[in-house]
């Protein structure tokens, strides 16, 4: 037997005794692997460039709170570098991908394009590389990093014109998923999220909360080349950010409520809570009313919220309760993170695997046996079963899920990744 042949065999075997460990505890091991590669992840196209952008801008901007640190070499420098690097996460990461992206990446040949004007034309080669991939879109507007939002509003800017612009921006970006949308044949979550809100301390929480559901409300009221079938609206709320520290005007109740009223989707990004407060236990309270969620899957480290996605317990709570709440066809799921102190395929791949391993892991708890043993109060065997889970052969079927998909198995990848810095990132200077 070749070398090859042989560990083939061997990844076989791993597969076939994992496989019986989970079907003596009830789980379907197929239906498992089929359900996590089928599920579509939105990979967010900023972690590439470090939230970066092609726009061709005149002036300081502010970031809006929004900061990636470190200065590793290899940023994707244009449309081209950032289509090629994703190119190599989906090699990467297994199952069904999307890709998010933000009107700042929009291509304009060197040209000023004001955000109020951007059209589909300026991102036909993103849904031209996208129909070509058989891959859909998602969409967000882009309401930082530009002079009209250095005050921290926009919005809920106090100057009609400021808000103005914002709202002329909103509807742009709704035709612009509108038209991505119908050429992919697949519906865009186009999301918002504002960094409008105060460092310290405001005499005045109410008047810009007004406004924002004014401005929403004019957005979302534009029909002219928005149609709801392709352009799917959500909302992103927050806690704090770097220079809001004291007040959001869009905070998670006040989207929650928004999004509720309007018929719209709320977002929950997983950062943007209190440091010890988790989303997992929000999805069954607010999908008791809500249509469905957009989940920002990131990772809150102290005062940031957007590290590398990783398999911890956060992220597994998340999609333990989308399974057991049978709720998984009810999310949109999309990563948002920006590491720039990293190789940033690795940061991707990490990310994008973890979400996809913590799904799998979810679909192959014994849910049905762990509901009997709650509901006939033996409590106690309860979590025993949850922490044997823990130990359980998640690997040996990731791995196999992996293979079906094309993708590297285990640790593999990693030298992948590595070979595509040396060709590739390296060369970028
Ligand atoms: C910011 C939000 C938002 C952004 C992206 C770039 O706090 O999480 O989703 O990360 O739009
Ligand atoms: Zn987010």
């Amino acid at each position: 037997m070749t070398k090859q042949k042989k560990l083939g065999a061997n990844a076989s075997m791993e597969f076939a005794a994992a496989a019986r460990h989970f079907e003596a505890l009830g789980v379907d091991v197929e239906r498992a692997i089929a359900t996590a590669l089928r599920t579509p992840l939105s990979l967010h196209c900023w972690q590439a460039d470090d939230v970066g952008g092609f726009e061709v801008r005149e002036g300081a901007v502010d970031g809006g709170g929004i900061l990636a640190t470190g200065s590793y070499p290899g940023r994707a420098r244009n449309g081209d570098e950032l289509r090629q690097d994703l190119e190599e996460v989906l090699r990467l990461a297994p199952g069904v991908h999307r890709v998010n992206l933000h009107a700042s990446y929009a291509e304009t040949d060197g040209r000023r394009v004001e955000r109020d004007v951007l059209a589909p034309e300026h991102f036909r080669r993103w849904i031209a590389w996208a129909k070509a991939r058989n891959i859909g879109l998602d969409f967000n507007t882009t309401f930082f990093a530009h002079p009209l939002a250095n005050d921290g509003m926009t919005l809920s800017h106090p100057d009609r014109k400021i808000r103005d612009f914002w709202v002329r921006h909103g509807i742009a970006c709704r035709r612009i998923a509108t038209a991505m949308g119908r050429a992919l044949r697949s519906p865009v979550t186009l999301n918002h999220w504002l960094p409008d809100g105060r460092k310290d301390s405001p005499a005045d929480r109410w008047s810009p909360r007004r406004r924002l559901v004014e401005s929403l409300d004019r957005m979302l009221a534009a029909s002219d080349g928005v149609d709801p079938r392709w352009c799917r609206d959500a909302v992103e709320g927050k806690l704090f950010g770097i220079g809001s520290e004291d007040y959001v005007v869009g905070s998670n109740e006040f989207y929650a409520a928004y999004a509720l009223t309007r018929k719209i989707r709320l977002c929950l990004d997983m950062g943007h809570f209190h440091p010890t407060e988790t989303i997992a236990d929000k999805i069954s309270a607010l999908l008791q009313f809500h249509e469905g969620l957009l989940l920002h899957v990131s990772r809150p480290i102290r005062w940031d919220s957007d590290h590398v996605v990783i398999l911890n317990d956060d992220l597994r709570a998340v999609f333990q309760e989308l399974i057991r709440g049978n709720a998984l066809a009810r999310v949109n799921l999309a990563t948002d993170y920006f590491d720039a102190s990293i190789n940033r395929i690795m940061a991707y791949v990490i990310g994008a695997r973890a979400v996809r391993k913590a799904l799998l892991a979810a679909l192959l708890e014994p849910v049905e046996r762990l509901r009997d043993l709650e509901a006939s109060g033996r409590h106690g065997e309860k979590l025993a079963w949850m922490e044997e889970s823990r130990s359980a052969p998640l690997g040996a079927v990731w791995d196999e899920l992996c293979r079906r998909a094309g993708s590297p198995p285990g640790a593999e990848w990693i030298a992948a990744a590595n070979e595509y810095e040396r060709a590739v990132l390296a060369q970028r200077r």
